[in-house]
């Protein structure tokens, strides 16, 4: 039992999880007829028209994943390319069992396992074919809003699949930038709180400056009760706390999905050379809680706020704030060796609710820039 966890007495109830969710598979499946779409068996085994809840609840039957955190070395590589491309991507989107840390299980939606889903690397004037998959073991539909896309929800309407489902648009990249997509059903706040979200980069024609590391990484905070410690994989859907996220009051806040995810203490932390350069590409996803984000013992040398790339950047920026729903694309340069801690600087989300990465610079030191014990 966790600082957090005691903090939450009540018990959360199946049937006050199904309240809630239900709404979401109702809502969605009037959406889906509505577009004269079939509603998969599996979710109307939730919920019939009246609203009354089944007592049989669909068991949990995807994949219990050791590690749902991004690899935030993960990035397609940068784009050379002087004529546009037509892509034929896909995203599944995938329920799954993961662990926000040592012994607290959660039942994440994500977009091909993983939180943030994977990095979409096109150019400006490209053409995408982005095909939806939803994985036969979901129990929930699913779809893809991407900020990126000039159409109806960003694709959402035309891209909702029930489980096993599978659904395919095309769209044309028409601007450049850094860009959220994300689940957009109709409780789209507790599907991205729970991992569906990730960023689509549109490389403008001219493409990025060099630099000698990319990286990629997102936020979302998580809005969990207490049974979520040591619960079984088939008690997760009970894990989720609808009253906490209308309070914007989180369990978790975290960086790649879970907690201390890309540190020394859980799966390492990313690594640069003294003098070397690096660019990230930050997606918030939220739902509600704009990032502070700043690095302990450095600086962002150059932001470009909302990934509005083709801006002129910021420079020298200690702490960027980052709304849900958008993203930042920020560069830093490594004068001397040592770790550097990734924070949001509302800092009880760092040192209490897990929102911490690590950037370790390896290298000799540079006493003339920094000398932790002068000769007076
Ligand atoms: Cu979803």
């Amino acid at each position: 039992m966790t600082d957090v966890m005691k903090t939450t007495k009540k018990q959360y109830t199946r049937k006050e999880f199904m309240k809630n969710a239900g709404g979401a598979f109702l809502l969605a499946g009037g959406t889906m007829a509505g577009i004269g779409l079939p509603f998969g068996s599996k979710a109307e085994a939730l919920a019939d028209s009246t609203g009354k809840q089944h007592h049989h609840l669909p068991e949990f039957q995807g994949p219990v994943l050791e590690r749902v955190a991004a690899d935030p070395t993960s990035v397609p590589a940068p784009i050379k390319r002087s004529k546009p491309k037509t892509h034929h991507l896909t995203l599944t989107s995938t329920e799954v069992v993961g662990h926000i840390k040592d012994g607290v299980d959660f039942r994440y939606l994500t977009f091909e396992g993983q939180v943030p889903g994977p990095l979409l690397r096109v150019r400006q004037g490209d053409t995408i074919y982005l095909t939806h998959k939803a994985s036969p073991t979901n129990i929930m539909v699913h779809n893809i809003d991407l900020h990126a896309v000039y159409g109806p929800e960003g694709g959402g309407m035309a891209t909702y699949c029930a489980p096993g489902q599978s659904k395919t648009i095309k769209f044309k990249a028409m601007y450049p930038g850094a860009f959220m997509y994300h689940c957009a059903v109709p409780q789209v706040a507790y599907h991205i709180s729970a991992g569906m979200y990730g960023m689509i980069l549109v490389e403008p024609e001219d493409g990025l400056p060099a630099v000698d590391h990319e990286f990629y990484l997102g936020q979302n905070e998580i809005y969990t009760q207490e049974i979520t410690a040591n619960v079984e994989p088939s008690a997760n859907d009970l894990s989720f706390d609808f009253e906490r996220m209308m309070r914007e009051d989180p369990t978790y806040v975290l960086l790649n999905g879970e907690q201390y995810a890309l540190t020394e203490g859980r799966f390492g932390a990313m690594k640069v050379k003294r003098g070397e350069t690096a660019r990230i590409f930050f997606v918030n996803g939220g739902p509600n809680l704009t990032s502070s984000f700043h690095p302990i013992g450095n600086v962002w040398t150059k932001v470009w706020r909302e990934g509005a790339i083709t801006s002129q950047p910021e420079q020298y920026v200690q702490t960027c704030a980052i709304p849900p729903g958008s993203c930042a694309i920020l560069e830093m340069e490594f004068p001397v060796p040592g770790m550097i801690n990734l924070v949001d600087h509302a800092l009880s989300r760092s040192t209490q609710k897990g929102m911490k990465g690590q950037i370790m610079v390896e290298g000799e030191p540079n006493l003339d820039i920094f000398d932790p014990n002068p000769k007076q």
